[in-house]
């Protein structure tokens, strides 16, 4: 069952029972809101429903939604016509990231956002890493700048970014090495990748996105964290929305780290990215 039906079988059944708000709860919290911010959003909206007496379970799912709303935050991150944009892709090893950088290369394009696009494969960790990057730049005939495994990933930005100003390519979207968000020095080294590309890069646009795979439930707030303190996160990729019920993980990011979602990934193909909309995401996560 989706959690909207879920939630949706939640209202029709108790309508007017007190435990409902406590088993509201419950849902949220399985619906990854966190456990804090479900008691309290649960509490709210007893709390509306008694103050305002709104009855009928579409009424009170509209009114669960305007509360969400608050909580929620969304960020449209297009690259900035005229000027050089630096987009770069972050987060744990699996979650999406290499897939996601040929994803938003072909979406931007598509979408005549970007005018030219260069792949700079920044994972030079794992050796087949630039290759898996390499195919995708083939097969949507993108240009990818590598160096061979064990380069200094700040070089390859470097390169990237001298290639987009040689080639006119206004938008650079750059893989890194899956990283666990538990080891001091491969978040050590992302600081230091972060101060040459913001040195080399100077006067363009510059965005780092953190990707967080939906599946993972409440162990994307640590990454969250820990990348953040790290790096000026600017927007979340939420990967694998396709692949949960939940998906609450965009709300309790806001809320916890004020991080916005700027994209949503629904798939394993290109086309399976969208700008992340609040309103919509509610609806469906409502079933409204
Ligand atoms: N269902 C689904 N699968 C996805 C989505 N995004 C990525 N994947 C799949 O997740 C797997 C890992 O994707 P990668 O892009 O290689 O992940 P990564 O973060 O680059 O992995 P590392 O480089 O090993 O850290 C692949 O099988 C992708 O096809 C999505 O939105 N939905
Ligand atoms: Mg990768």
């Amino acid at each position: 069952m989706s959690f909207a039906d879920r939630i949706k079988a939640l209202f029709r059944k108790e309508a007017s029972d007190e435990g409902l708000f406590d088993d509201l709860a419950d849902l949220l919290v399985e619906g990854d809101l966190g456990p804090s911010l479900s008691i309290a959003v649960a509490e709210e909206l007893r709390a509306a429903c008694r103050e305002k007496t709104i009855r009928g379970d579409d009424a009170i799912r509209r009114e669960l939604k305007s509360i969400l709303m608050r909580y929620g935050r969304q960020v449209d991150l297009v690259p900035i016509a005229g000027k050089l944009n630096i987009f770069l892709v972050l987060g744990v090893n699996g979650v999406g990231k290499t897939t996601t950088c040929a994803k938003l290369a072909d979406h931007f394009r598509q979408e005549g956002l970007a005018q030219g696009v260069i792949l700079a494969a920044g994972d030079t960790f794992r050796a087949a890493a630039a290759d898996q990057l390499r195919i995708h730049g083939e097969r949507l005939g993108i240009r990818v700048v590598a160096q061979a495994p064990g380069a200094d990933p700040g070089a390859v930005l470097w390169d990237a970014i001298d290639a987009a100003r040689s080639d006119g390519a206004d938008l650079v979207i750059a893989d890194t090495a899956g990283r666990m968000h538990t080891r001091n020095d491969l978040m050590r080294e992302l600081g230091k990748m972060d101060k040459i590309i913001s040195t080399r890069a100077e006067g363009s646009n510059y965005r780092r996105l953190l990707v967080v795979d939906s599946t993972t439930g409440q162990n994307g707030l640590r990454q969250a964290e820990t990348f953040g303190s790290a790096v000026t996160i600017d927007g979340v990729v939420l990967t694998k929305q396709d692949s949960t019920a939940k998906g609450g993980m965009a709300i309790a990011l806001a809320k916890e780290y004020g991080l916005p979602t700027a994209f949503v990934g629904t798939g394993e193909g290109y086309g399976d990215i969208a700008p992340f909309s609040l309103d919509g995401f509610l609806d469906g996560f409502l079933g409204l």
